[in-house]
């Protein structure tokens, strides 16, 4: 009964919310309503909090998103456009949440600025999507976007590969962008063309991000245009401002232009490429569906949520452009039918690991997947056996977690042929050229920002007045890509700190053996004299700890120890005074995994990558949380 109030009171609250649109009330802007405010009999409202409806993409977010929603009977969205102020923003969620919304989601003007009061509205229960612009921290329910950087840097390569051995001379619309997605972009672009090298690169300053501003800008510089092969816009907007000055100047067989966005619609990049006037625009998905279908799952109480999408961007050329439609407005099946697995796991290293198993076979049932999974004791040659042998099996779909980055490009071509998809499970793979589409998605935790999570704690929480500070870094073993990333994101945060120094580096595998090893073999030849020891995981943490103490060494009082993973014997050692800190690497990807399966095989687009919930722990709190662990 108060159920059925309190879903009538909303819908009241909505539809005076609808007839107030452009109103003032109390000082404040009453929110402009979508129009499927009027569906009847609706379950769920979505708030949507938008920075500013002036940007064309976000317009274009807005639009998915009523798209999407018209879908679904039962719910339905508010949405709210903050103009590009913050507190206009704070106060149109505050707005939202008393018109009683079941869950938020969030464009954000500034993600600095709104972290608190997205903390304040997760912590309150209202589950929360950010999109586009990631906040630190994981005080959200899932955060949505695409990857800038990476949009650019395929535009570069994309012009490097056109302009081929020779290279060229290529300009580049450039101007302080307003945007921050502008900014990405292009520093992305200008990386990709820098290490192709042999090309010159002309930046021309442009006043505003907007078509009539590329357009007075070209015809400006028709003198540099007209020694130009490419032309390298980073909107659809300003792309066409170009497209109609090359034009105008009579340059259009001469010159190729190529920008990102690619947007479906009149005079869009999609369209402008089907039209020849482009020759290629990458692709930025807006990740409207994907937010809904999201939005769904959540207010589902589904299990398989996890904390970052990264969305994926293509290059769409004249020869693709009939693909790529096809992939945009493709309608997803899942017919619930039992999907075939082939998994080729690591080994069995260490505590992570085995929980990690765990997940994945517990959860394959739930999901209807029939599950094959072959260890491969760390050893590359067995992987390669292994995915061969699920190509021989017919499998669906391949997912591998592997154990070394690099090597995979020959054996991932032979899945390719083989028609099936592969996904990368927790490690991902480094492949030659960046061959795309070798595999479709990675699932696992940002290993990068882990690394600079334990660095940043030590920051934090170690200092000394007298002495620069001694690191010894005990890793996981060569080539790995927690290895490799963990070992990059701890070194970003301590390039930022002059009093802290790597003084000793060493593989321990991930495993408590190694651990001991490393400690030992420092031993033999030095004094003790490390301040701190960073571990890549708990594991090597523990033997690290065990071989201390058997040479009278005290953990956390002669050397303060951090390490990756948390679990729940990182947890114990933290409760016994041992270990200092524990940064959260989760294992339970199981649920997660099984759905990117099943979205895979419903013919769902995949995300670039997939990224696990993580926190980190300390002594100071070890106690609260060690009963509550999972792993
Ligand atoms: O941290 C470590 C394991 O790949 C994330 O491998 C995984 C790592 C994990 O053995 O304990």
């Amino acid at each position: 009964m108060i159920g059925f109030i309190r879903k009538k009171w909303r819908q009241i609250c909505v539809l005076l919310a609808a007839l107030c649109i452009g109103t003032i009330v109390g000082g404040c802007h009453i929110i402009p309503i979508s129009d499927s405010s009027s569906k009847k009999g609706v379950s769920s409202i979505i708030g949507v909090s938008q920075a500013n409806m002036r940007e064309e993409w976000r317009m274009a977010l807005i639009d998915e998103l009523k798209a999407e929603t018209e879908k679904n009977d039962d719910i339905q969205i508010i949405t709210a456009d903050a103009t590009g102020i913050v507190n206009k923003q704070i106060q149109d969620i505050d707005n939202l949440i008393g018109y009683g919304i079941d869950l938020l989601i969030i464009s954000p003007c500034n993600e600095k600025k709104l972290q608190d009061k997205i903390k304040e509205v997760y912590d309150s229960g209202i589950p929360v999507i950010v999109m586009d612009r990631a906040v630190e921290g994981f005080d959200y329910t899932i955060y949505i976007g695409p990857d800038n950087e990476v949009i650019g840097q395929q535009a570069g390569t994309y012009i490097a590969e056109l302009l081929g051995e020779n290279g060229g001379n290529v300009v580049v619309l450039s101007s302080r962008p307003t945007s921050i997605q502008g900014a990405e972009r292009l520093s992305g672009f200008r990386s990709a063309i820098y290490e192709a090298g042999g090309i010159n690169l002309t930046e021309l300053s442009l006043v505003a991000e907007t078509k009539d501003a590329a357009y007075d800008t070209v015809l400006a510089a028709k003198g540099i245009v007209k020694n130009s092969d490419v032309i390298f816009a980073y909107s659809d907007n300003m792309a066409l401002g170009v497209c109609d000055a090359v034009r105008e100047l009579g340059l259009e067989d001469q010159v190729k232009v190529v920008d990102c966005d690619g947007f479906k619609g009149e005079d869009e990049g999609i369209d402008l490429v089907s039209e020849g006037r482009l020759k290629a625009t990458v692709s930025c998905p807006i990740g409207g569906k994907e937010a809904i279908d999201y939005a769904l799952s959540i207010l589902n109480h589904e299990s398989g949520v996890p904390k970052q999408v990264i969305l994926r961007s293509n290059v769409i050329v004249k020869e693709n452009v009939a693909e790529n439609l096809a992939r945009i407005n493709a309608k997803s099946n899942d017919d619930g039918r039992k999907i075939k697995v082939g998994y080729s796991q690591v080994g069995q290293e260490s505590n992570w690991r085995l929980a990690n198993t765990k997940s994945i076979e517990e959860s394959a049932a739930d999901f209807n997947i029939d599950l094959h999974m072959e260890n491969a004791d760390q050893s590359q040659e067995k992987q390669f056996e292994a995915i061969r042998s699920f190509i021989k099996e017919g499998v669906d779909v391949i997912v591998v977690s592997p154990v070394v980055e690099t090597g995979w490009d020959e054996v991932l071509r032979e899945v390719k042929a083989a028609g099936i998809p592969v996904i990368m499970s927790d490690r991902n793979v480094r492949l030659e050229n960046n061959e795309e589409n070798l595999t479709t998605t990675y699932l696992g935790a940002d290993f990068m920002e882990e690394g600079r999570r334990a660095m940043r704690w030590i920051r934090d929480n170690i200092q000394s007045d007298d002495h620069e500070m001694k690191i010894m870094e005990i890793m996981g073993n060569e080539g790995a890509s927690p290895t490799e990333e963990r070992g990059k994101g701890f070194r970003e945060i301590l390039a930022e700190n002059t009093s802290y120094n790597i003084t000793y580096s060493d593989y321990g595998d991930f495993t408590f053996e190694g651990g001991k090893k490393v400690v030992r073999e420092y031993l033999k030849r030095h004094e003790w004299d490390i301040d701190i020891i960073f571990s890549h995981n708990d594991d090597m943490a523990l033997g690290a700890i065990e071989e201390l103490k058997k040479n009278g060494i005290k953990p956390d009082e002669d050397v303060k120890i951090v390490s990756v993973d948390a679990t729940i014997e990182a947890f114990e050692a933290m409760v016994r005074g041992e270990l200092s800190c524990a940064v959260e690497c989760n294992p339970i990807i199981g649920p997660q995994l099984m759905k990117a399966v099943r979205d895979l095989i419903s013919g769902k687009q995949m995300p670039f990558r997939i990224i696990t919930d993580e926190k980190i722990y300390d002594q100071s709190v070890a106690e609260d949380y060690i009963s509550k662990r999972r792993y």
